[in-house]
């Protein structure tokens, strides 16, 4: 990555004891140092929690309050993670809309008042059955058949729309599944790709609720993590799109992913119990999309491939499985 630009305002990153901002954190902290990244929840973790940072709590579905947060910390950037996933959203479907638009709405309209830049996690889940699934283009049919799909297309035209009614600086990226040994994930469809290494690491015997050959796309989270501070770094200039960019570093299977598992475990075993409400989530998306739009306009490029990520993924969970169980 370039030398990171000089900057004046902080950063605010909301939900952040989710999985991505357990690293996203660290990670733009490295990058603009400690004092330019606020760490926000709604949980309130009385330590450090298996981040390792502190966060302040922050309800982002009550405006008067990020509102305030916002103008306390004279924040310049909100990278907005804060969303129920999509296997607890259709769960939970009222829930998910006022949570994962409600927040949404609130940091786009602080974000007009504070002359804030946002970030939006867009995924895989913002198309749908009608959606060509390989290859799906950058611009394409978008009609989701979940509700946290709904909220994803509806937050994308959104941030458009802030974008260009009030020029508020507002950009997104749709996410691959994310693999990573930090935090887990909870709720979501693609769960299964990172369950899958705790159970091999712990029990060589893993009961996996998608099909052998459910084909999605994913990316390992220090690519992810990238991707998101590159196109919040990019000239704004070159960006032909902003809410949302097609990313993605594989196209993977369970069947595919154990079988890599495997060059490192022999005996590991992958069982399959479909979960009909996941599996048919996961059969109304993309099994590849094209990101040629990403590449070309900012430059996106994953390093991580299946095996690199296999490795990595082996060698540093089974450390931080390690160091769990001596601290009990
Ligand atoms: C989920 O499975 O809900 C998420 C996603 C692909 O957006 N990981």
């Amino acid at each position: 990555m370039a030398a990171p630009p000089a900057r004046s305002r902080p950063i605010l990153v909301t939900g952040a004891l989710g999985q991505i901002g357990s690293e996203l954190v660290p990670a733009l902290r490295s990058r603009y140092g400690n004092d330019q990244v606020i760490a926000s929840d709604v949980r309130v973790e009385p330590f450090a929690g298996p981040t390792g940072f502190p966060s302040e709590h922050l309800d982002c579905t009550d405006i008067s309050q990020l509102q305030d947060f916002v103008w306390r910390h004279d924040v310049g950037t909100i990278y907005h993670l804060v969303a129920l996933l999509s296997a607890t959203a259709e769960a939970k479907p009222q829930v998910a809309w006022s949570v994962n638009m409600g927040s949404l709405y609130n940091v786009l309209e602080v974000a007009r008042r504070c002359r804030c830049s946002v970030f939006f996690p867009s995924s895989i889940g913002a198309f749908g059955p009608t959606t060509p699934r390989d290859r799906t283009p950058q611009v394409t049919i978008q009609r989701p058949t979940t509700i946290y799909g709904v909220t994803k297309v509806a937050g994308e035209l959104l941030c458009d729309y802030y974008a260009h009614r009030f020029g508020v600086d507002a950009r997104g990226l749709r996410l691959p599944g994310l693999i990573s040994y930090v935090a887990p994930p909870g709720g979501g469809t693609t769960d299964y790709a990172v369950d899958i290494f705790y159970q091999a690491i712990r029990y060589r015997h893993y009961v996996c609720f998608l099909a052998a050959d459910t084909r999605l796309d994913m990316m390992y989270m220090p690519d992810a993590i990238r991707a998101m501070i590159e196109l919040m770094e990019a000239d704004p200039g070159r960006l032909r799109f902003r809410n949302a960019y097609n990313v993605t570093a594989m196209s993977i299977t369970p069947a595919e992913l154990a079988a890599e598992i495997r060059k490192h475990i022999p005996d590991f075993v992958i069982e399959y119990r479909v979960d009909p409400v996941r599996q048919a989530i996961a059969e109304s998306w993309p099994r590849s999309m094209d990101d040629s739009a990403a590449r070309e306009d900012w430059g996106w490029r994953p390093k991580y491939t299946l095996s690199e990520m296999v490795e990595d993924m082996l060698a540093r969970l089974t450390e931080r499985l390690k160091s769990a169980d001596t601290s009990e």
